[in-house]
């Protein structure tokens, strides 16, 4: 643990292969597919995005899995997903939300660049993200791409983009950070984790297989939230994904 805490700090993200073993992870892919098929239909339309919300295939995020389904709450406060989370913050942790990403094969849309931190609204930036593969990912089904010791130089200047459920995106992203990103690979049941501030985007899926995975968010215990000023920035985009048709 000592060890992953110092590529922690010097790099702002660690890669955990088979964090989950094979057992597990089979367990974790058919609970998902069976809370797509029974319990996302009965979720309310501002926590389900679709690619188009016409088509249910084209399922792309949920949010706070563990609301309706206990399975994943147990997953997220598990021993092993706690004490990472807590060896990495360096102190006790509050878990955020726990979503299910995918890219759909063909259409899925790029991740824009951004720092999660900016839509957490805390201080310290004291968080992180752990993002837990379903299958394969690589560049071609658009597995997550960090800048390395990005998390080392703050927060960045974001700007709204048109992606659903990634509403904002770094400005002035550059050539310099592209040059400077590492493409990951994930197979089922490896774990990624970054930093609130550690810069990530990721590829389009146009390839022919999915790109799932479950995101965690924990906060340190002691970090403060704006809650007003996420729930306003929260309830604004609702509105604007509702006016727009996306939800
Ligand atoms: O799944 C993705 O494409 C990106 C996920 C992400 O940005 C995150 O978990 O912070």
């Amino acid at each position: 643990m000592y060890k992953l805490k110092q590529l922690f700090e010097r790099d702002g993200y660690v890669d955990i292969k088979g964090f989950l073993g094979r057992k597990q992870s089979e367990e974790l892919l058919t609970n998902t597919e069976a809370f797509i098929k029974n319990i996302v239909p009965r979720i309310p339309a501002v926590e389900v995005y679709y690619e188009d919300k016409q088509d249910k295939s084209t399922l792309k995020q949920v949010q706070k899995l563990y609301d309706y389904d206990d399975y994943y709450l147990k997953l997220a406060t598990s021993d092993a997903i706690v004490t990472l989370a807590e060896s990495l913050l360096g102190g006790p942790v509050v878990l955020k939300n726990m979503q299910y990403f995918n890219k759909v094969p063909r259409i899925g849309k790029a991740t824009p660049p951004h720092q999660d931190g900016y839509y957490f609204k805390i201080q310290p930036q004291q968080a992180i993200t752990m993002w837990l593969s379903l299958g394969d990912a690589d560049a071609s089904n658009g597995a997550v791409c960090y800048v390395p010791g990005s998390h080392k130089a703050g927060m960045r200047e974001h700007t709204t983009t048109n992606t659903l459920g990634f509403s904002q995106g770094i400005s002035d992203w550059s050539e310099i950070d592209r040059a400077n990103e590492l493409q990951m690979t994930a197979k089922a049941g490896d774990l990624l984790v970054h930093h609130s501030l550690t810069i990530h985007r990721a590829n389009a899926n146009l390839s022919e297989c999915s790109r799932q995975s479950i995101g965690f968010i924990f906060y340190r215990q002691d970090v403060v939230e704006d809650e007003l000023g996420h729930n306003l920035y929260k309830s604004q985009l609702n509105e604007k994904l509702i006016a727009q048709g996306k939800v």
